[in-house]
């Protein structure tokens, strides 16, 4: 049976309450590894498992580092982690298909920390409820790591947006509202939200794709993404096209997203935001789309790009869908549009699954970036759909009243771009006191 508290705590269980965040990205120096390994035990007195509500979380999270390699002994079936979200051939971005360096055929344009030539072998976070809070225990916790083993190699906060906003990431939508249920770990999961296999989530265990070596039982691959995201051109291109159209803007938003701004989900209420149906917990994840019509959601629309429900056949914790589902942990970065209007902001987008070629790299390769799913013609996901060079994006489904109408995104960059990442792994709490520790 599944320990809780062997699993570190921002995987199950809705993670824990997080107002801010701040990712510790660093590099393990070569001649200290062993010494960092030590360390890895009083760390991990620090860190909390799933069954805690501390405020506070950290993910020990490694990829590339000497050490790992060497505890792993057996090879990581999982070649995107082991060969890291970076540039080069090897590396994932351009799979991903993060748009490309000016002048460069294989570097993505991403800031330079996550270009940089010092690997990102771990990443610590710390969550907590004011930003001093986080501050402390990050200092904390950045102590116990031995002299001289690990260097900084980026430090990226994350804050919840305010007041009305708390929950809502930077366009406005409200963010978190569907996530599957995990087996035998939560109960009396609400209606539409379906219950998926343990394993899909937590290395070896029920339903996980891929068999890891034993010591990585429990633990979880960890997605990070610096996703920018340009609030003022989504709002203008949603007001320009919605006038060319003939519908306004708030609608056309839902349409590519799949949900109005308050979580409810257009495939419930096309016409209008119903805010009702947002606040009750009962009805705001119970639907599924009509198949293969687009006339309540578009088929191209951003959830039903990376959770098809019934699109693809009858649902279920055994179905081809549920194998793809992922743990959504991120948080948004970045000042208030109104307090700081030419600033930077997006999202720290966080997942968490047992298998990242079954997870986030399958949902944007083979979904989101891929203009023929689920169905011929209907376009790349409006909110993460890329292709390595900048173009257009068209979306067919957008107008309820006029399904094969177009709508062309013609001549004008995406508004969520990539700017960095990494694949990482969270080890099971058993794991870091005993074998990354000994
Ligand atoms: Fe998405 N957005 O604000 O438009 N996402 N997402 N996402 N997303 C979802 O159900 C958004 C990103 C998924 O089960 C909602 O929580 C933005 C990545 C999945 O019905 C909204 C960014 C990936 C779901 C957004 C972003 C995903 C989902 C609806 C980047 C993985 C659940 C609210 C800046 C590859 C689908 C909710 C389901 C929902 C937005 C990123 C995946 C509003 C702005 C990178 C699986």
């Amino acid at each position: 049976p599944l320990n809780l508290e062997n699993v570190q705590g921002d995987i199950l269980l809705g993670g824990l309450p997080k107002k801010n965040e701040t990712f510790f990205l660093f590099h393990i120096d070569d001649a200290h590894v062993k010494q960092f390994c030590q360390s890895l035990k009083q760390v991990a007195n620090e860190i909390s498992h799933s069954s805690h509500t501390a405020s506070a979380r950290h993910a020990i999270a490694k990829n590339d580092s000497p050490g790992l390699v060497d505890l792993a002994g057996a090879n990581i079936a999982e070649p995107l982690f082991v060969n890291g979200m970076k540039a080069g051939a090897a590396g994932d971005s351009q799979s991903l298909g993060d748009p490309l360096a000016p002048g460069s055929t294989n570097q993505p344009a991403w800031e330079s920390g996550f270009t940089s030539s010092t690997t990102i072998d771990g990443i610590l976070l710390v969550a907590g409820s004011s930003a001093d809070q986080v501050a402390q225990k990050m200092a904390k916790v950045k102590s116990l790591f031995g002299q001289g083993t690990v260097t900084e190699v980026l430090s990226i906060s994350g804050v919840v947006r305010p007041g009305v906003q708390a929950g809502h990431e930077h366009f406005g939508f409200d963010d978190g509202v569907s996530q599957p249920g995990i087996a035998g770990v939560d109960d009396n999961v609400p209606p539409g939200q379906d219950t998926i296999n343990p394993g899909v989530i937590l290395c070896n265990r029920q339903g996980s794709q891929q068999q890891q070596p034993d010591w990585m039982t429990d633990g979880s691959f960890m997605c990070f993404r610096k996703l920018k995201q340009d609030v003022p051109g989504w709002n203008k291109f949603l007001v320009d096209a919605s006038n060319k159209l003939g519908t306004w803007s708030d609608q056309l938003g839902a349409r590519l997203v799949g949900r109005w701004k308050s979580g409810c989900p257009v495939a419930l209420s096309p016409d209008f935001d119903n805010t009702n149906i947002a606040a009750d917990p009962n009805q705001i994840n119970n639907f599924d789309f009509d198949q293969g019509s687009n006339f309540k959601c578009p088929l191209g629309a951003h959830i039903r790009k990376t959770n098809p429900r019934s699109d693809l056949g009858p649902r279920g914790a055994n179905s081809f869908v549920s194998t793809t589902r992922i743990l959504r942990r991120g948080i948004p970065y970045g000042k208030e549009l109104s307090e700081d209007p030419n600033g930077e902001r997006g999202l720290l987008f966080v997942c968490y699954q047992s298998s990242i070629s079954a997870g986030f790299a399958f949902l944007q390769r083979t979904w989101a970036n891929n203009a023929d799913f689920p169905q011929s013609g209907v376009g790349l996901d409006a909110i993460l759909g890329q292709t390595s060079s900048i173009g257009d994006i068209n979306m067919t489904g957008l107008f309820p009243q006029d399904p094969s109408r177009p709508l062309a995104m013609a001549g004008i960059n995406p508004f969520v771009v990539p700017k960095g990442g990494e694949y990482l792994f969270s080890p099971s709490m058993s794991a870091l006191t005993g074998v990354l520790s000994d």
